[in-house]
């Protein structure tokens, strides 16, 4: 994913910008503040950095951190209802830790590959 091109759907690692905000976290509910994210997922882990990665290095630049990570082990995925978003396109995701995101992306065939992925994880690592 860093640098190297792979062939599709090697489903322990994906990344791209997608639209992302937290709307609950450790379970209580937080402001929306919907941010533009380079997402990589590594094995179980969903990681996001800040701003447009430039896709030429680790999160588009070796000075980028990851802003958050989230654990998939236990979680689940759904597509959000409609109250849930005014948007287009949005994916939410729950982790077992009691952190609600709202995943998005105007380009539902990267979106929808994303749930897929999302989904393949979580039930991949459901039994650690
Ligand atoms: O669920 P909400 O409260 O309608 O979410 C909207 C707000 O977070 C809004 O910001 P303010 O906190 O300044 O009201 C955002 O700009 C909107 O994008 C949020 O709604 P959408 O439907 O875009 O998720």
């Amino acid at each position: 994913c860093p640098s190297s091109p792979k062939p599709p759907a090697s489903p322990s690692e994906k990344c791209g910008v997608l639209n992302v905000t937290k709307i609950t976290e450790h379970g209580k509910k937080v402001r929306k503040n919907w941010t533009s994210s380079w997402t990589v997922l590594q094995g179980s882990s969903l990681l996001f950095a800040k701003g447009q990665g430039g896709g030429t290095s680790w999160f588009g630049g070796s000075q980028s951190k990851p802003e958050f990570t989230v654990d998939l082990r236990g979680g689940s995925v759904e597509w959000a209802s409609k109250d849930k978003s005014s948007k287009k396109h949005v994916i939410e995701l729950k982790t077992r830790q009691g952190t609600e995101l709202l995943i998005q992306s105007e380009n539902d065939g990267l979106i929808n590959d994303w749930f897929r992925t999302l989904q393949d994880t979580i039930s991949t690592h459901a039994w650690e």
